[in-house]
């Protein structure tokens, strides 16, 4: 009898298995796949990404850690999330820009973001690092644990899972977590001249809201503090660009 009904439950969850994923999942947290050195030189590509708040200056920044990539001979992408391929952005199109009348629900929202970055982490990224390039990326996942899982408050577990499969172990070398008050990256996005009057879905959804994913970025930086490294981005863009390269004085 026993037996019976423990045959009947390795065929329900064999078969929970084959309905739910493609590839058995995997156990493990995400490994670092892609190392920047293990001498002076770098072996492979460098993979890069920034996160923080709106306003706190990531594409200014990215911008000119690439122009210093490029100074010292190394060849540099830069990238988006989300978008960075065609089908990744028409992803980031829907996800940033959709307005009714049916609403993008919050699971689906999430969902959105990890089939942009499925795309884009095997289109783009991976190819690119193998190439020995230096990719550097306008957020990442990190942005997805503090919108949706902290700021919305999506199960920070599932966010676990469907990370682990859109990324492909792919993470970052490390990450420029660029931190500042809310209220003064709102101020310099609304006074921006290309986004006044313009917020998108997400920009939308107020100070409260904004503040929880700051929050939520800085509690992802206690946790993983070997790889995010928090900067005060409330300051001139120079000194800032300046620190930032610091971190790269040994391995260029
Ligand atoms: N999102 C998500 O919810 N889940 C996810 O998994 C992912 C993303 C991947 C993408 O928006 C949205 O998607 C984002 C999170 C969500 N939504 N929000 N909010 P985006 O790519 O369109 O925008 P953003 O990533 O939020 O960036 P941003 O607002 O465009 O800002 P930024 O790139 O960090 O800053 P910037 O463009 O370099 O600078 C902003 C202005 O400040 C500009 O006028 C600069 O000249 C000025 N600036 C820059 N640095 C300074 C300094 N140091 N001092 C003074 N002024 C400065």
């Amino acid at each position: 009898m026993l037996y019976k009904f423990w045959i009947k439950l390795t065929l329900f969850c064999e078969f929970r298995k084959l309905s739910y994923c493609v590839k058995e999942p995997k156990k493990e947290p995400a490994k670092r796949s892609y190392r920047k050195t293990t001498g002076d030189t770098v072996k492979k590509g460098l993979f890069i990404t920034f996160e923080g708040p709106e306003g706190a200056g990531k594409t200014t920044q990215i911008s000119k850690l690439c122009d210093f990539f490029k100074s010292k001979g190394k060849e540099c992408v830069v990238t988006r999330e989300p978008g960075g391929t065609p089908v990744a952005e028409q992803l980031r199109e829907i996800v940033k820009h959709h307005n009714g009348p049916e609403l993008i629900v919050d699971e689906a929202e999430v969902l959105l973001f990890a089939a942009s970055r499925a795309q884009h982490v095997r289109n783009l990224i991976i190819p690119a690092i193998e190439e020995g390039k230096i990719v550097i990326c306008d957020r990442f996942y990190d942005s997805t644990f503090a919108y949706q899982g902290f700021a919305r408050g999506q199960n920070i577990e599932n966010l676990k899972y469907i990370t682990d499969y859109a990324i492909c172990g792919c993470v970052p070398d490390v990450t420029f977590l660029l931190d500042l008050p809310v209220e003064v990256g709102f101020k310099r996005t609304q006074t921006r001249e290309e986004t006044i009057g313009k917020a998108d879905r997400i920009e939308a959804a107020g100070l409260e809201f904004h503040k929880a994913v700051r929050e939520g970025f800085l509690r992802l930086a206690e946790e993983e503090a070997e790889r995010i490294m928090v900067m005060n981005a409330d300051q001139d863009s120079e000194t800032l660009h300046n620190q930032i390269t610091e971190y790269f004085a040994d391995v260029l």
